[in-house]
Formats: C-alpha cells, structure tokens, sequence
C-alpha cells in the first residue's frame, strides 16, 4: 500500500497552496505578506524563513450540513474544531469555532488555522426574506463527488492509520481550493444582494456566492505596531485600532489588525456590481493565559469600554484597565495568570478573542452594519453541526504547559 502523507504535512502544503490562490485573487494581500516580511527582518527575525507565513485563514459557511462538511476536510488535515464563539452580543450573526491541530508537534510543523463561521439565518427579522435566503442556500451543494470520495477514502483509513496516500492528497487539496475559491459571478441578482446586504452584509456575503470563499488569511508580525504603521504606505487602509491587549514587554493572548475590505466588482444574475469582503489581516501571539487571567483580561476590556465611554483618551484608558494584570512574566507564573512549561517558557496562545474577532468582522463590514447585540448562540447547536465535540482550549493548554502532549 502506498504510504499515507501526514496530516500536518498536508496541512503545511494546503496552506501554501491557499496562500498562492488568496495572492493572485486579492494582489493587495501579497502586498500584505511583503511588508510584514520587511518588519520581521527588521525586527530580527530572518532566521526563521517561515515566520512570517500564514497562522490562520476565515470562511463563513450557511447551513450546519456546509459546517459539517468543512469540519471533516479539516480533520483530514489535522485541524479540531476548538473554542466556542458567539459574535451575536457584538451584533453579527454568526457562532463560530476554530479547526486548529491540536499538539505540540501539529503546531510546529504548520500552525495554520481557520477561524470557521456558521450563519445565524434565523436572526434575519424579515420572515420573507429568510425564507429565500435558506431556500437559497439549501439549493446550494459544496464539494464535488471527487471530494467526497476522498474524505471518505481518508476516513476510512483513519481507523488504521489516518491520511491519503501523495496522489489522493494532492487531490484533496485541490479540492479544497476549488471549494474555497472566489466567485466572480453571484447566483442572485442585484436586488435581492441588496436586500440580504441591507439585513446584514455577513447574509448577503455568505448567501450571495457559490461557495465560502477565503475572506482573508493572516501572517504573522514579530511587531504589529511597526506594521500597522507602515501600511498606509503601502496603499492599504489600515482598519483604526489593533485588536486585543495593548503593546507590552510580555505580551499576552493575540493582538490583530487588517486592512479594510476591498470593494471588488462582480457579476450578479442580472447586472454587474460590487461586493466588499476580502481583506488581509496580521496578528501577533503571546502568552495563553489561565482562566485566572482570562477573567482578567475580560474585565479590562469591559473597564476600556467603560473609560473610553467616559471621553478617557485612549492610552490612557488603556493604562488605567490593564494595569490589574503584570506586565513580567515571574509575576504571571507566581499569580497563576498564564501557562508555563517546566522550562519556564511560556505556552503560546493558539486561539480567537470572540471581542477582537467581532472587531475584525465590523470594521471589514462597512457602515451598513449595525452592532446591536443580537439573541445568542448556543454552543451545543454549533457542536451539533460541526458533527465533532467542540474542544476545550483551556484543557489544551493545560496539556502543553504539563507537557502531557
Ligand atoms: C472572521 C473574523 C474573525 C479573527 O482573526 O479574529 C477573525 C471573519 O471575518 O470571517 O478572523
Ligand atoms: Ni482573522
């Protein structure tokens, strides 16, 4: 029998390939990939030639049959679906999940993620427009029987040894980019991509196409503050703030920013138009904290929010609602507020921040869409349809730190 390629080495290749398509559809996002290059060779970090390559991708998938779907070419590549998270109190319609590996070896070899979005239909108000939406998207049939073949043949093999032998792999990951690939042409008219767009521009970005295409992928800056500064230089309209904990010494959980969505031509059913989705985002990862600092951190941002409403300028409210948590790390471990290894190291977070990531959704969303919170998710309907138990992440990073991977 032919040998099986291993997931994480599929995972790696998928990456590539994802980030070669995403370059050539959006040429402003490889743009993207050399400024954060320039950055990191600045800041030191040219001794790792994959630095700056992708930690992690977005598609926004319709009904739990597409989720289920995804979810099983992910296993197939390594990835679990990990965290819960509900967007609907930052007003977009969607819970999402992240298919990421797992273990210290899979997050070596290819740390690359997506960060998986499931429409919330039922939160459209006007019952009409509902209707055609889900009728829509129940009419629409992601992957190909090839595909399905392949996951099949790959699962299968799972129960002895997991993966596809180098030619079905390849073919997988063909598959794979057809099935996250861009549509020039929608499958509606402009009209009703008008009315969808008027309800949420998430609806009308999800139910419009023939697939869920990449809407952005995600390198990573060894210093997000030099390159959020940089990219207006580069004709890229930086979004206004970079999401998550503010510049430290040790930095701590994820901090991200992007470039705005590009209003794109397409072809509707019967005209021609636009549609804004598409962006280029960059992060940078610091300590995983324990659910301690966790709660810590989610009470500095509700103190932020509360400064900021009070006209506090913002680095000053900044200081002001992050000084409960140490910015040195013996004072992290001592206070149980992160992860460390036995080496003192400390363990790398590999998740989502569900405040930043509705940051990101809203600002690359444009003015139409409103952030009124929005009746909430459930956790155990998405695991429903994602078809796999959602992991805790917390558990994950317990394992890493005690060395149990
Ligand atoms: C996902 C936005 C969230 C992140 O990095 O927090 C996200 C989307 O726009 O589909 O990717
Ligand atoms: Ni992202």
């Amino acid at each position: 029998m032919a040998p099986l390629v291993d997931p994480d080495l599929l995972r790696g290749a998928f990456s590539e390939a994802l980030s070669a398509m995403y370059r050539s559809e959006v040429p402003l996002y490889g743009t993207l990939l050399e400024l954060v290059a320039d950055i990191n060779r600045a800041a030191g970090g040219e001794a790792d030639r994959r630095l700056g390559s992708e930690r992690h991708g977005a598609i926004r998938v319709g009904t739990a049959s597409e989720l289920a779907l995804v979810a099983r070419l992910f296993a197939v590549m390594g990835m679990r679906p990990v965290g819960y998270y509900d967007l609907a109190g930052a007003g977009v319609p969607v819970h999402s999940t992240a298919f990421r590996p797992i273990d210290a070896k899979g997050l070596a070899t290819s740390p690359f993620r997506v960060f998986t979005s499931l429409l919330r239909l039922e939160l459209i108000a006007d019952p009409g427009l509902r209707d055609e939406a889900a009728e829509i998207l129940a009419a629409r049939t992601l992957g190909t029987p090839r595909l399905e073949a392949l996951l099949a043949q790959a699962e299968a093999g799972a129960e002895a040894e997991g993966g596809l032998p180098a030619a079905q792999a390849e073919a997988l990951i063909e598959e794979a980019l057809g099935l996250f690939r861009w549509h020039e042409t929608a499958t509606v008219p402009a009209s009703l991509h008008a009315r969808l767009r008027a309800a949420h521009p998430l609806v009308a970005d999800v139910v419009c196409f023939r697939g869920p295409h990449i809407n952005h992928l995600t390198p990573r800056t060894l210093d997000i503050d030099a390159a959020q500064a940089a990219m207006a230089a580069r004709g890229m309209k930086p979004k206004a703030q970079i999401e998550g904990p503010p510049r430290r010494a040790v930095p701590i959980l994820l901090r991200q920013t992007s470039f705005q969505a590009l209003s794109e031509r397409v072809s509707f059913a019967d005209a021609p138009g636009t549609h804004t989705a598409r962006f280029g985002e960059i992060e940078q990862r610091g300590a995983a904290l324990t659910p301690r600092g966790r709660s810590l951190y989610d009470q500095a941002l509700a103190t932020l929010q509360a400064e900021l409403a009070d006209g506090r300028p913002r680095a000053e409210a900044e200081t002001i609602a992050f000084r409960a948590i140490p910015d040195d790390a013996a004072a992290l471990a001592e206070q149980g507020l992160a992860f460390f290894r036995g080496d003192g190291a400390p363990v790398l977070y590999e998740d989502f921040l569900p405040v930043s990531a509705a940051g990101i959704f809203r600002s690359n969303l444009g003015p139409d869409a409103d952030s009124r919170t929005m009746a909430p998710g459930s956790r155990a309907a998405l695991e429903a349809a994602v078809g796999m138990p959602l992991l805790d992440e917390m558990a994950l990073y317990e394992a890493e730190a005690t060395g149990a991977f």
